[in-house]
C-alpha cells in the first residue's frame, strides 16, 4: 500500500548566473516527491522546472499544491506494487500536471524496482548503455567566460558538446557570439545552440543559415512551440539538423510533428512527456518515423537526472547524446554519492531503483519551510 505521498521544495543556488532567453537562473528550485509505501519501501521522484512559470505551466509551488491536494488523496491507500494502476487511475483522473505526474511515476517506480531488487532501467524494458555522452550549457551571457568554462571542461575531461543559449540578443550578436565560441574551441568541441522559442521565422532563416556555415552542428527549438509549420520549413530548409524541444509535450505532441516530417530530433524529457513511461512513447514514435533522439533535461537535480539516465540507457539510438548535467549547476550536493562524471560521460547507477541515496540531513536543511 501507498502509506504517503511528501512533495518538498528545495531552493540551491547555481553555480553562476544561467541566461536563457525565458529567464536568468540564480537559483534552481528542486521539486521533490517522497512516496512512503506500508511494507517500509521508499521512492524518490522530481518535478523540477525552469524559471518558475517562465518555461512550462507548472510551478514549483503548483506541482506541491497539486500532489499534496488532488494527487496524494487518490493513491494513498492503493496498491504500491501496482505502478501501472495507479498511473492509469492518475492519468484518467488528473488533466494536465506532466511534472507532478513524472515525479509521482518516478517514486512508485524507485520503490517498485527496490522491491523487486533491480535497477530502474530494468522496469523500463533494459539498458542497452551503462554511460550516457553528456553536454554542457554555455549561458553565463559573456563570450570569454563561456570560452574559458569550455576550456575548462575539455581539459577536465568533462564535456566535449557545447550547447549554447542565445535568442535575447539581436540575431547578428548571437551569431558573431557563438562564432566566436566555435572557433575559440575548433574540432575539439561540437558547439550547438538552443533558442528556446525566441526567434521569428525569418530570423531563424538568417541566424541558421550563418551558424551553419559556421559549422554549429544542432539548432534546438528556433521558433514559438505552437509554430510547428515554421518548424517543419525550418527542418527541410537546412542541412544541420532541426530540435524540437519546447513544442514536444509527450506522445500526441510527437506523433503530430513525427506525421508531418517536421523536426530532425526530438529532445526527450522525461518530465515535459509527462513521465518515463510516456517519455519511452515520444523515443518509440521517433524511432520509428527516423527522427533523432536526444536525452534532454529540465536542469533537474540529481533525482530527476537519475530517472532520466536510467530511461535513456534503454534507447537503441541516441545519436546526439544527452545533456544530463543538471546537478553540476548546483552549489549543493543532496546525494550521500555524487553520480559520476567521467570521461565525457554520466555513470548510470547499478543499485537497485534509481541507484542513488539521498542525503536527508542535506535535504532538511535546504528545505522551504
Ligand atoms: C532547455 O530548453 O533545453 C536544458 C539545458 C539548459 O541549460 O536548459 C535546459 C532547458
Ligand atoms: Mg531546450
Amino acid at each position: 500500500m501507498i502509506h504517503s505521498i511528501e512533495t518538498l521544495l528545495l531552493d540551491v543556488p547555481t553555480i553562476r548566473p544561467h541566461k536563457l532567453s525565458v529567464a536568468t537562473m540564480n537559483t534552481q528550485t528542486l521539486v521533490l516527491v517522497h512516496v512512503r509505501c506500508a511494507d517500509g519501501i521508499e521512492g524518490w521522484g522530481e518535478a523540477t522546472t525552469i524559471g518558475g512559470l517562465a518555461y512550462g505551466d507548472e510551478s514549483p509551488e503548483s506541482v506541491k499544491v497539486n500532489i499534496d491536494t488532488h494527487i496524494a488523496p487518490l493513491l494513498v491507500d492503493t496498491d504500491a506494487r501496482n505502478v501501472a494502476a495507479a498511473m492509469s487511475r492518475l492519468r484518467r483522473t488528473i488533466r494536465g500536471n506532466r511534472f507532478a505526474k513524472c515525479a509521482i511515476e518516478t517514486a512508485l517506480l524507485d520503490a517498485q524496482a527496490k522491491r523487486l531488487g533491480v535497477p530502474l532501467s530494468e522496469l523500463l524494458g533494459g539498458r542497452l548503455r551503462d554511460h550516457l555522452p553528456v553536454a554542457w550549457t554555455l549561458a553565463s551571457g559573456d563570450t570569454a567566460r563561456d570560452i574559458a568554462e569550455a576550456e575548462r571542461m575539455l581539459e577536465q575531461r568533462r564535456h566535449r558538446v557545447f550547447k549554447l543559449k542565445i535568442g535575447l540578443r539581436p540575431v547578428a550578436e548571437d551569431v558573431a557570439h557563438v562564432l566566436a565560441i566555435k572557433r575559440a574551441l575548433g574540432d575539439a568541441a561540437s558547439v550547438r545552440v538552443d533558442v528556446n522559442q525566441a526567434w521569428s521565422e525569418l530570423d531563424a532563416m538568417a541566424g541558421i543559415a550563418a551558424l551553419q556555415d559556421g559549422g554549429v552542428e544542432l539548432i534546438e527549438q528556433p521558433v514559438r512551440a505552437e509554430n510547428s509549420a515554421a518548424l517543419k520549413r525550418l527542418s527541410d530548409s537546412f542541412t544541420v539538423p532541426v530540435m524540437a524541444d519546447e513544442a514536444l509535450h509527450g506522445p500526441d505532441d510527437a506523433l503530430a510533428i513525427a506525421s508531418g516530417a517536421g523536426a530532425d530530433v526530438f529532445a526527450v524529457k522525461i518530465a515535459q512527456s509527462g513521465g518515463l513511461r510516456p517519455a519511452a512513447e515520444v523515443a518509440a514514435i521517433a524511432r520509428l518515423a527516423g527522427i533523432g533522439l536526444y536525452g534532454g533535461t529540465m536542469l533537474e537535480g540529481p533525482v530527476g537526472t537519475a530517472a532520466s539516465a536510467h530511461l535513456f540507457a534503454t534507447f537503441d539510438e541516441l545519436a546526439f547524446g544527452t545533456e544530463l548535467f543538471g546537478p553540476l549547476l548546483l552549489t549543493e550536493e543532496i546525494l550521500a554519492k555524487p553520480l559520476e562524471y567521467r570521461d565525457f560521460t554520466l555513470k548510470v547507477p547499478d543499485g537497485p531503483g534509481l541507484g542513488i541515496e539521498l542525503d536527508l540531513e542535506k535535504i532538511a536543511a535546504l528545505r522551504r519551510r
